[in-house]
């Protein structure tokens, strides 16, 4: 069959600080290519919607499958399967990816018979058994771990068993120079290991694997390495290097391997203090940039946020990633409660630390538990404006006031970051960038001001909807958490203490640090 994999269009800072590899959607392509099928890529983040329709126009894809991450993109892929069907009505099309996952009935309502399934939960086992029944018995669709369809759904999805067994199809996509972050431009996504093994209340890492974590094998991770081209590399591991020794026998192949790349990476700030050495070791041979999630920097934020890691190792994590002279950035969530006193507070703060500090705004999303458990009502269901730079939940000051305290607390923000963009190091690592021709963080930069302006934020609020987020769950059911995480929230089904390769060591660490007491 020909399958054609769709990645949708830019999110809202996707146009300035980062623009990443569809490696999700590699990863299934080359699942459908490995069982025979003729497959194509196209990345709409870097090429156009009238490319879409041409590719399809000539190819006539038997299959269109589009990944969906982020509930930003539902409006988009929406239509564009409503297009799709139009012009090609045998084309069967599906949705998959963390948001598909946790909103699939919703989407197929939006569709109104455009979208033959959503496929929830890994793509790569569930994609081949979907394409293996669309080419034999339709009537078996339905019946594929993780479909959701008009005639019903399948059961759970299947895990992939070992991360070796599977391969992102990187020479499908078309314009893999586009791909950076921040100064590291080129850069290419990789994966060491998949899964979440703690719980927390704002995220669905968790809910989606299972609380499972799965490793692979670092002799993979380098024969990977050693494929990609380009100088810089995501890690895009949930949280990185859990475990020393998984990051450790990484590091030593890279390193026997002579692979050189600048690399950046996601971790918790418990999880360095505790594995101070690998990231000492990592320094070493590349990496450079670290990202922190430290969300707020007092106890009564930390408290909302219920991250059961104290504030004073944050800090102390904070020093120690400083210590070992990489970019250090870390994400501070603006509550919708905010005051102008708040914004004050925050701004002073992030102005007196070296760190590249970066505002998102408080968001439910569904498939954590705080959609649930959020006892403030949405204010909007456009999917749209879940990009976690509007404000979904009611702000304490008007709307106005709040976008424009966000706004100039980003432009503060913004000024600091720019004032060492244009300091002699950092000018000479971009007119390098230049002479290679990557001016894709150049360009971000000079899009700062077109992207965030107050006033476009407020006229976003005032945009026609055409689809709408389902309703939160009532509060009845939100006030049971603990059943509604077990039985709602999952995608994959937990595995237990059997789901995470980690050390026992490991598994208490983390026991000791997680916020809830699912499987
Ligand atoms: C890179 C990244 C981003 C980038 C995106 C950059 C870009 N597009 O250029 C940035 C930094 C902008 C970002 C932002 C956000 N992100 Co983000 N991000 C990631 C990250 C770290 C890596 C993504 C990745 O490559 N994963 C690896 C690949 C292998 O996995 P995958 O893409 O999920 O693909 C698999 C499945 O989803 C599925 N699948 C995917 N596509 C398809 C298609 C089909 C047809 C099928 C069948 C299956 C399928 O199969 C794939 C293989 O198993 C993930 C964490 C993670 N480890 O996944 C979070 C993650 C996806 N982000 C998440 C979140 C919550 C956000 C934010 C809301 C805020 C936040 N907390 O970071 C914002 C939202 C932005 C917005 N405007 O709406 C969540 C999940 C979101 C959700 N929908 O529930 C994740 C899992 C992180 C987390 N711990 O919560 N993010
Ligand atoms: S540590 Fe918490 S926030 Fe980070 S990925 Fe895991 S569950 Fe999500």
């Amino acid at each position: 069959m020909k399958v054609l994999f769709v990645h949708p269009g830019p999110l809202l800072y996707t146009n300035v600080f980062l623009r990443l590899e569809p490696l999700g959607l590699e990863l299934v392509a080359e699942a459908a290519r490995r069982a025979s099928h003729a497959v194509r890529l196209i990345d709409l983040q870097v090429e156009s919607h009238a490319d879409y329709h041409r590719m399809i126009a000539e190819w006539r894809p038997d299959c269109v499958a589009f990944s969906c991450n982020y509930l930003a993109n539902v409006p988009e892929i929406v239509d564009l399967a409503k297009a799709t069907k139009l012009s090609l009505p045998r084309t069967f099309i599906c949705v998959g990816g963390h948001s598909a996952s946790f909103t699939a009935a919703a989407i197929l309502e939006h569709g109104e018979g455009a979208i033959d399934c959503v496929l929830k939960g890994e793509g790569e086992p569930g994609m081949v058994k979907l394409l293996e029944a669309l080419a034999g018995d339709r009537g078996a669709i339905a019946k594929v771990p993780g479909a959701v369809t008009a005639d019903g759904e399948g059961p759970r999805p299947g895990f992939v068993e070992h991360l070796d067994e599977i391969a992102p199809a990187r020479d499908l996509v078309r314009k893999r120079r586009k791909y950076f972050i921040g100064v590291l431009d080129p850069c290419a996504s990789i994966e060491f290991s998949r899964g979440c093994p703690w719980d927390c209340s704002f995220c669905s890492a968790w809910t989606f694997y299972g609380r499972s974590y799965r490793l692979r094998s670092p002799e993979r991770v380098v024969e990977d390495l050693a494929s990609i081209p380009e100088p810089g590399a995501f890690i895009v591991d949930d949280v990185a290097f859990i475990q020393e020794k998984h990051g450790f026998a990484i590091g030593e192949a890279i390193a026997r391997k002579g692979i050189r790349k600048q690399f950046y990476l996601e971790t918790r700030g418990d999880v360095l203090l505790r594995n101070k050495e690998v990231f000492q070791f990592w320094k070493k041979i590349g990496l450079t940039y670290i990202f922190l999630g430290i969300e707020a920097i007092d106890e009564e934020g930390l408290r909302k946020y219920r991250k059961r890691i104290p504030l004073g190792r944050n800090f102390e994590a904070l020093e120690f990633a400083r210590s070992l002279g990489v970019d250090v950035a870390i994400n501070i969530i603006a509550d919708p409660d905010w005051d102008e006193d708040r914004f004050r507070v925050v701004r002073d703060w992030c102005m007196n630390v070296p760190e590249v500090v970066n505002i998102s705004v408080n968001t439910p999303y569904p498939g954590t538990e705080t959609w649930v458990t959020e006892e403030r009502r949405l204010q909007t269901r456009d999917y749209r404006l879940f990009d976690i730079q509007h404000a979904v939940l009611p702000t304490r000051l008007p709307l106005a006031a709040f976008y424009r305290e966000l706004l100039h607390t980003q432009r503060v923000l913004y000024s600091k970051h720019m004032s060492w963009w244009t300091a002699p190091a950092f000018a000479r690592v971009m007119a390098g960038n230049l002479v290679r021709g990557q001016t894709n963080f150049m360009r971000g930069i000079m899009n700062y001001g077109k992207v965030y302006n107050a006033e476009k934020m407020l006229a976003d609020h005032a945009r026609p909807v055409s689809y709408e987020l389902p309703l939160q769950p009532p509060l009845a059911a939100a006030t049971n958490g603990q059943a509604a995480k077990a039985s709602q929230l999952y995608i994959h089904a937990p595995r237990g203490r059997t789901g995470r390769s980690i050390d026992d060591s490991t598994e208490h660490f983390v026991e000791a640090t997680r916020m809830g007491t699912s499987a």
